[in-house]
């Protein structure tokens, strides 16, 4: 799982060669970027669920307080014998909540590109729910284009995309998954959506750059992750974490920057960074009310319901198609 096994299996040879061609492409382009899903190996995985008990980070525990206090008004509004598919199955956490409110699912189909992940979430539900149907589909959601078929057969497909993993996606990368979540969950289908609100600058600067420096870890993860899959040489003292709340794109930038000159060697092949160059690695997008609207109406959805906690730092919407 960890470090460099002497033998990769047929997947992990396919997931190195992606991960190579997509660091090569990143850093041949201008401005030098790579696409953020590349953050979560195991190690990075774990890093990501540091983030979520910072102090600093309030969106994990203000999306989890939000499903707590309204499942039931979400389970409501599913009704009976649904199927609940949910995009990016990190922690099952907030799945668990939906999977209790909603008594009589008919199935729970986990998406995630990460098989290990997949696996030990799909063992764990099993475990503590025996009458449930598991049936976890491992691929990038992006892209995955059809259901289980018995999924498909549900009274209602109910889509959940928690976390406001959305707001990593451009605005018209965003419009395109909800369009294709829509044509997956079907005819009377619906989707519940996480998403993090626009705030004071300062509370959403300090999410991203927290006192113990667990985020900066989590963005040089990605030089970890390049020396050891690519072969490359990144001196991790060399580069620091950089993130900034740009409010007239009304998201949060994030990019590691190069401190002082450096050649690095990724893949056999050589990258000059000048100092203070900086290498992009995520956008995490805030919304207000109308830019959830505009979003869900980019995608044919409507809002159905708008659920928020007193504070107003986070929502879940209930979309229709
Ligand atoms: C998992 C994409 C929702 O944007 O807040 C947290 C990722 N990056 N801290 C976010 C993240 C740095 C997170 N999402």
């Amino acid at each position: 799982m960890n470090g460099s096994p002497l033998l990769l299996d047929r997947a992990q040879l396919d997931d190195r060669s992606e991960f190579r061609d997509a660091v090569l492409a990143g850093l041949d382009s201008t401005p030098r970027a790579i696409p953020a899903k590349f953050l979560y190996d195991a190690r990075g995985s774990a890093l990501f669920d540091a983030i979520c008990e910072l102090p600093e980070y309030y969106l994990t525990r203000t999306e989890i307080e939000i499903l707590r206090r309204f499942e039931a008004d979400i389970a409501a509004m599913a009704g009976p014998g649904c199927a609940l598919v949910e995009y990016g199955s990190g922690s099952s956490v907030k799945s668990r909540l939906l999977i209790e409110a909603m008594r009589d699912l008919v199935a729970y189909v986990p998406i995630d590109i990460s098989r290990q992940h997949l696996d030990a979430t799909a063992n764990g539900l099993r475990r503590d729910y025996p009458h449930l149907k598991v049936e976890p589909v491992c691929a990038d959601y992006m892209t995955l284009a059809r259901l289980p078929a018995d999924v498909s057969a549900a009274r209602r497909r109910i889509g959940f995309f928690p976390g406001s993993t959305i707001g990593n996606l451009l605005p018209v990368e965003a419009t395109a998954f909800l369009c294709r979540a829509r044509g997956l969950l079907g005819e009377g289908g619906a989707l519940v959506l996480g998403v993090d609100l626009k705030k004071d600058p300062r509370r959403l600067h300090d999410a991203y750059n927290d006192a113990a420096g667990v985020t900066a870890q989590f963005t040089l993860n990605l030089l970890r992750r390049m020396n050891r899959e690519l072969e490359a040489n990144f001196d991790l003292s060399a580069f620091a974490h950089e993130a900034f709340y740009n409010p007239v794109e009304g998201r949060i930038e994030i990019y590691f920057r190069c401190l002082r000159p450096q050649t690095v060697t990724v893949a056999g092949r050589s990258f000059t960074f000048a100092e203070g160059e900086r290498v992009h690695t995520e956008y995490s997008y805030k919304f207000d009310d109308a830019g959830i609207a505009t979003l869900a109406r980019s995608a044919g959805f409507t809002i159905a319901r708008t659920w928020t906690d007193p504070a107003r730092l986070f929502a879940v919407v209930y979309l229709v198609s």
